[in-house]
């Protein structure tokens, strides 16, 4: 099912004219309205006129997240703040905050995006749809809400957390689609079951388009088995706009770009050059038709692939991989590189074991000290010891044999680890030199 098949379904060769068209006015726009774009193109001895083809995007300068801090609050957007009438802003929980602006004309496009997202799912404006992520400065509740109602869907904008509210209205509204994070909708079906439902047959609901943070095919998989539904992986940053800037269709196999509206480059995050379709890099994004923050060329520390071939969906975007992970998330234990959903996809083939896991990181003496430490199922006995010996040695030797690491695991009981009503935190980092661990 297609919003806008003129859009979704185009001929890829006049897709691409058409984002070259964009991507020359977009720079054009930045650079004369921007002193921050101005700046790093004359530097970068790159003008507007330089590009003549897409590749030629390679010729300008990448903008990072420490570029958005130095400018905070508004010294990267190309409109008075008077004149945009919404604001997002990261958490800025790791330092200051990025800030972004939208138009409404930003907001438009935006809810396009979230629109078709739905409709590529299989969703019409029949569809019931149960916000639960973050309504605020956060960019995911909003920004559903606001796909929802372009879509004109019946919107419940429940926001984030009250989990038993959540599933009570979930089950007397009939919600069909819920959104909200991988890992608070795994809660909500927890939350379900303890309060006597079996959310797979005894709720409508039918997808989920949950994002924000990563997720392994396992958990996943559980997801859908205890909601009884699909699901469908959303990807976006608020630096680019926010959700909505990928989105896995109803194949569920990668997430189309909303590629009318921005650019992918994907990088090797060591020599800065492209990297052919197939391969992993880093996401690199360039927004085509922003007109309160554009951005050009952003680092998103992503990483991702492009994945080769058409869509069986018919939609002719081009697809990314789901995220592997960010190079910013990246542990190094003991020199091996390995991303926290690695572990996850490890764990969680583990019957005795939940989703639930925490990586904590120390410094004992002078070494980094990395705990894993795992829920366990409710039925699992803590009083065989030997049983417990095992299961930890059989999750060692796996997570040994498939990612070469070894960590010191801890196996706890139901409910110890403290649950999210957004993105999981999934490594507490408690180490007194942290930057060791840090990716470029
Ligand atoms: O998380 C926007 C969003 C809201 C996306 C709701 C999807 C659904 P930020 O808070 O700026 O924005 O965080 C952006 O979250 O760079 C990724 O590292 C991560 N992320 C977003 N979507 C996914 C996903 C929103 N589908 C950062 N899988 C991004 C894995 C994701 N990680």
């Amino acid at each position: 099912m297609y919003y806008q098949p003129e859009i979704e379904t185009m001929d890829h060769t006049d897709l691409e004219a058409l984002q070259l068209k964009r991507l020359k006015e977009s720079l054009v726009y930045c650079y004369e309205r921007i002193d921050f774009y101005k700046k790093s193109f004359d530097e970068a001895g790159v003008s507007p006129d330089s590009i003549e083809s897409l590749a030629d995007i390679e010729k300008f300068p990448f903008t990072v997240k420490q570029d958005l801090r130095d400018h905070y609050p508004f010294g990267l957007w190309a409109v008075d703040k008077r004149d945009a009438v919404r604001v997002h802003a990261s958490s800025g929980t790791t330092g200051q905050a990025t800030v972004v602006g939208y138009t409404a004309h930003d907001l438009d496009v935006w809810a396009d995006c979230l629109a078709r997202d739905i409709a590529s799912t299989g969703h019409d404006e029949h569809a019931i749809v149960q916000i639960a992520y973050g309504y605020g400065l956060f960019t995911g509740g909003l920004g559903a809400d606001n796909g929802a109602l372009k879509m004109k869907c019946l919107t419940i904008p429940m926001s984030s957390g009250n989990s038993q509210r959540q599933i009570q209205i979930m089950k007397d509204f009939e919600s069909d689609v819920l959104c909200c994070t991988p890992s608070y909708a795994l809660n909500l079906a927890d939350k379900a079951i303890e309060m006597g439902y079996n959310p797979a047959t005894d709720f409508p609901l039918s997808a989920g388009i949950l994002g924000a943070e990563p997720c392994s095919e396992n958990m996943r998989q559980e997801i859908e088995q205890k909601l009884g539904i699909t699901v469908h992986d959303i990807y976006g940053l608020s630096e680019v706009i926010g959700p909505g800037v990928a989105c896995e269709c109803r194949e569920q196999h990668g997430l189309h770009v909303a590629e009318d509206h921005f650019l992918i480059e994907i990088i090797d995050p060591e020599t800065l050059k492209p990297v052919p379709d197939g391969e992993w890099g880093e996401v690199v994004l360039t927004s085509l038709d922003r007109e309160a923050s554009p951005i050009i060329r952003y680092r998103t520390r992503d990483i991702s692939r492009i994945l080769p071939g058409d869509c069986p969906c018919g939609i002719t975007h081009r697809r990314m991989d789901r995220l592997q992970g960010r190079t910013d998330d990246m542990l190094i234990i003991r020199g091996v590189n390995v991303f926290p959903s690695q572990i996850e996809q490890v764990i969680t083939q583990f019957d005795e074991v939940t989703s639930h896991y925490q990586i904590i990181l120390s410094t004992i003496g002078t070494l980094d000290h990395v705990e894993l430490q795992i829920e366990t199922v409710p039925e699992f006995e803590f009083d065989e010891i030997k049983q417990v010996e095992r299961l930890k040695k059989r999750i060692g030797d796996a997570l040994k044999g498939n990612l070469q690491i070894k960590v010191d695991l801890k196996l706890v009981g139901p409910l110890t680890i403290a649950r999210s009503e957004g993105k999981a935190k999934r490594v507490i980092d408690n180490r007194e030199v942290k930057n060791a661990w840090e990716g470029n």
